[in-house]
């Protein structure tokens, strides 16, 4: 009997590639979380241009945006899971990968749908520069996700996900990781953010990022221009100091508002069928 559908053989693949020592901090979780945010964070509420749908990103176009450095790393962990299942679309694969990585890790569980198209319509194309850049402050961060449809609360509970992983000087120019235990899901992130004491410091290579004040006791931990500018506007700290104190209203929001990124760009029915995938005119196939 064929497994086309079957999402949950989906899932077991990707769990059984989680795990991998040699890499980073152990796990490639953090860095397939951040393909299914940049692989759906170019959309335009507008022009419902960019997100998820073509898996865009396989392509120079986009996935040559400098924004993107390092993600080719993910995409690469993934081919065997298209490989062992090469009827789920890339697009699928790279939105479920991020949400199964996120639960694997001990975050909430996402509400993730299938039905995305890797069929590309050269009319939705996202330009580059869609993607936030790190060096930032908060006019920037909140324009770049109200384009996407966020509002404050859904700007900050997203930016929790940098519980998550590390900056990579090869990568952003950023560089360390933002909480000492970066493969577990947690609300650390805006409890070391509130509770800690930031300086700005400028890397070798003229990025100027932030810093525990105390380097020596908290080596290591960082924090980016954008991440400090949630402190510093009143409509976002409001949230950062709501997450910092209670781990399961974030962790609710979290989910929510993720799962609200997945779908950014992605029409269905009543039924939850994909109704924008297989009418798209003027593209092509992989
Ligand atoms: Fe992020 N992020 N992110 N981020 N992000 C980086 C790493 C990771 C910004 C910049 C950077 C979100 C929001 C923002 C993750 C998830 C999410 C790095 C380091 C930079 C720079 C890349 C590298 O050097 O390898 C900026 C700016 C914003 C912003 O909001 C303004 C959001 C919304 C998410 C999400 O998932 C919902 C994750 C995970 C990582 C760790 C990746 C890794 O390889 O580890």
């Amino acid at each position: 009997m064929s497994e086309r559908g079957n999402y949950e053989a989906i899932r077991k693949s990707i769990l059984e590639l989680l795990d991998q020592p040699e890499y980073d901090d152990g796990s490639v979780g953090p860095v397939l979380v951040r393909l299914a945010w940049h692989s759906a964070g170019t959309y335009d509420a507008e022009t419902d241009t960019g997100g998820s749908n073509g898996a865009g990103m396989r392509y120079e176009a986009e996935g040559g945006d400098p924004a993107n450095a390092g993600l080719q790393h993910a995409r690469v962990f993934l081919e065997p899971v298209k490989a062992a299942h090469p009827w789920v679309t890339y697009s699928d694969l790279w939105t479920l990968a991020g949400c199964v990585a996120i639960e694997a890790m001990g975050g909430p569980k996402i509400n993730w749908l299938p039905g995305r198209t890797d069929f590309v319509d050269d009319s939705k194309l996202p330009p580059r520069g869609r993607l936030p850049d790190g060096a930032k402050g908060v006019d920037h961060v909140r324009n770049v996700f109200t384009r996407m449809g966020f509002n404050d609360q859904e700007i900050v509970a997203l930016s929790g996900a940098h519980n998550l992983g590390r900056c990579h000087t090869d990568r952003s120019g950023f560089e360390g990781k933002w909480v000492h235990s970066p493969t577990r899901f947690s609300n650390q992130y805006f409890r070391l953010l509130t509770r800690l004491e930031w300086k700005p410091k400028k890397l070798n290579n003229g990025v100027l990022q932030f810093v525990h004040v105390d380097e020596d006791l908290d080596e290591g931990l960082m924090m980016l221009p954008t991440d400090m500018a949630l402190l510093s506007d009143p409509g976002f700290k409001e949230w950062v100091l709501l997450y910092a104190d209670d781990k399961a209203a974030f962790y609710a929001d979290f989910a929510n508002a993720f799962a609200k990124l997945m779908e950014l760009g992605i029409q269905r029915d009543a039924q939850g069928k994909v109704v924008n995938s297989d009418n798209l005119k003027g593209g092509y196939h992989s």
